[in-house]
């Protein structure tokens, strides 16, 4: 059996506020969660699945557009003419009631209800499925909804649990809240999550899965976004990541060490640009570290975003390279401000005592003598100290500027 698992499509996301003034690269940007998606429909008829499973977020907004909701309709008739099922729940973002009067979807559509509730479907190869899933009837789901999934049946050969929703972390849990050991003790075979943008596999043997979304929408969604394939044979399953992103968003970081004029920064900007994939348009944001022997004239006029402005978007094919930020970073001491630096200079005369290291860190190494006779030497402990100190500032560039 075969089958596509996505979720968070995010159709008809708004892209507010990207200041981008060519038309062609702006309706890049404004398709790109439609041609994602219609990107996995060309693959799941490629392919020859048995169904596609969305998890949730279909829509970006809870006032769904016109145009979102007949290219859902288009391609689910697409999906149809193929025998292709699908499988949806909705979200948070798209809760069902949000939707009442929408137009109805073609009848190879299953909508999961408010309540817990199974569908049934028997593969091409004969496989019986059983997906288990709900939608969010509003924006919220506090409660705990795994409770209500049914055990497996035995005239089953392959359970799917269908969840938008987030770990359990005892605070703000708005999101349908579950703990990866309440999926396991309910001996499904697969679990097929959505809501978490970032891809991540959460278990192997079930494999408990976030695809992420299949088009990131800003530089907080960076890196190839797509969604899996999953191929089973009885009870064993493979699954393949497969990006279908049209834009790609970039963290680019330059090692600015031996950069010393705008030439070298430019040189060195357009030989990482052209390192990356040809097959998508790429959306980079660059960070120029450790840019301590760049002239402070050409760290300022970097920073006021003239630089990023003027470099022109380089074209390939149907796709664009395009920098829509560059900032530097300098390491140096006053990175701290006032405030951040008593700070660290108060703890970092208590860590890094020797009565501190003595009771907390000699402990630990007592089956390594000559660390421990490091720890005891004090320019060592300095030295610790200075690194750590750089460490943190890196760290917190990088989190001020990217
Ligand atoms: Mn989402």
């Amino acid at each position: 059996m075969k089958f596509i698992h996505t979720a968070d499509l995010h159709l008809d996301t708004p892209f507010r506020g990207l200041q981008i003034e060519n038309k062609e690269i702006l309706n890049k940007i404004k398709n790109s969660t439609f041609n994602a998606f219609k990107n996995i429909v060309d693959i799941a008829i490629k392919q020859e699945v048995d169904f596609i499973i969305i998890a949730g977020d279909l829509y970006d907004s809870d006032v769904q557009s016109v145009t979102a909701q007949l290219f859902l309709n288009d391609q689910f008739l697409r999906l149809k003419e193929k025998n292709i099922t699908v499988y949806v729940i909705f979200g948070n973002h798209d809760f069902s009631n949000s939707q009442i009067g929408n137009f109805e979807f073609p009848d190879n559509v299953f909508i999961f209800p408010a309540e817990v509730k199974s569908f049934y479907h028997t593969a091409k190869d004969g496989t019986r499925v059983e997906l288990v899933g709900f939608s969010y009837p509003d924006r919220w789901v506090n409660e705990n909804k795994v409770e209500q999934y049914p055990k497996p049946h035995s005239d089953i050969d392959y359970t799917i649990g269908i969840l938008h929703g987030a770990l359990k972390t005892g605070h703000d849990d708005n999101y349908a809240p579950f703990s990866k050991d309440e999926l396991l003790e309910k001996g499904y075979d697969y679990w097929a999550l959505g809501h978490i943008h970032e891809r991540q596999i959460l278990n192997e043997d079930p494999y408990i899965v976030y695809p992420g979304n299949p088009q990131g929408r800003s530089i907080k969604e960076d890196g190839s976004k797509g969604f899996y394939l999953v191929e089973t044979n009885n009870k064993e399953t493979e699954i393949n990541f497969l990006p279908s992103d049209v834009i790609e968003w970039d963290k680019v970081i330059i090692d600015g060490r031996s950069l010393v004029s705008m030439s070298d920064v430019q040189r060195e900007i357009d030989l990482n640009l052209n390192e990356l994939s040809k097959t998508v348009s790429h959306f980079v944001s660059v960070m120029i570290k450790n840019a301590n022997n760049l002239p402070l004239t050409v760290v300022k006029s970097i920073e006021d975003d003239s630089f990023a402005g003027g470099i022109a978007p380089k074209k390939f094919e149907d796709n664009y390279n395009i920098v829509f930020k560059v900032s530097v970073q300098i390491t140096k001491s006053d990175v701290f401000s006032e405030l951040d630096q008593s700070f660290w200079n108060r703890s970092a005369d208590k860590i890094f005592s020797s009565e501190n290291l003595e009771k907390e860190v000699l402990p630990l190494l007592k089956n390594y003598r000559f660390l421990q006779e490091l720890v005891r030497n004090p320019e060592f402990t300095s030295t610790l100290q200075n690194e750590t100190f750089e460490l943190i500032n890196e760290r917190k560039s990088e989190n001020d500027q990217l």
